[in-house]
């Protein structure tokens, strides 16, 4: 198991700038909300650390390492190939980082798309993502605070937006996206 200083100056290798930048950000953001929830701080740092570690390989590496691991990839995966950083994420998790932890590898492989019934650190991660300090949409002024007041509701909420901007977009919704959608909406009433 690598420290985290450790996981950092690996990461920044393998990560543009910017994206390192992001990464950090969802580390300490979700630190502050491991904090809020009471969940182990350092899963959640690493679990940030490393949720985009897999991002800036190419598609084509990406479609190669998923064949090399038996990675099941569907239809929308294959042709929207950026999805898949999150379960080659998990691989490179383990293979480079010797990252362990099932629920740190959960956390990175559902960070994109959710999934039902989300773990504390699937939640934290992806509202992290979503909401740490380098982000620049117009709706983080709502959504910054309400997680730490609601994390299910914030949750909610990016679903929303992520599936309005992605029929906007006329971008192919991953089943998954759609399910967890479903999920926390069907808890809410
Ligand atoms: O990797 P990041 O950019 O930090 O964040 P992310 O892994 O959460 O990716 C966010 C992007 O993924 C955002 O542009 C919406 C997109 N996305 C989420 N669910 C789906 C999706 N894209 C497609 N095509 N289908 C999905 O179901
Ligand atoms: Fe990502
Ligand atoms: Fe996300
Ligand atoms: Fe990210």
């Amino acid at each position: 198991k690598y420290e985290t200083h450790t996981i950092k100056k690996k990461l920044k290798k393998d990560l543009k700038m910017y994206r390192y930048n992001h990464s950090i950000g969802v580390s300490y953001t979700a630190i502050c909300l491991a904090m809020k929830y009471e969940y182990d701080l350092k899963k959640a740092e690493i679990a940030g650390l490393l949720h985009d570690c897999g991002k800036d390989l190419s598609n084509n590496k990406k479609l190669k390492l998923c064949a090399k691991n038996n990675i099941d990839i569907n239809t929308i995966e294959m042709n929207w190939p950026d999805l898949l950083h999150a379960k080659v994420g998990t691989v490179i998790a383990q293979t480079k980082y010797k990252v362990e932890d099932k629920e740190v590898l959960d956390a990175i492989q559902y960070h994109t798309t959710g999934r039902p019934g989300m773990t504390l650190l699937d939640k934290i991660i992806y509202v992290a993502d979503y909401i740490e300090p380098n982000r620049i949409q117009k709706d983080l002024e709502e959504l910054r605070p309400l997680a730490f007041i609601d994390l299910d509701l914030c949750l909610i909420k990016i679903l929303k937006n992520t599936i309005d901007y992605l029929e906007e977009k006329k971008r192919p919704m991953d089943s998954l996206t759609k399910e967890t959608y479903d999920f926390y909406l069907d808890k809410l009433k």
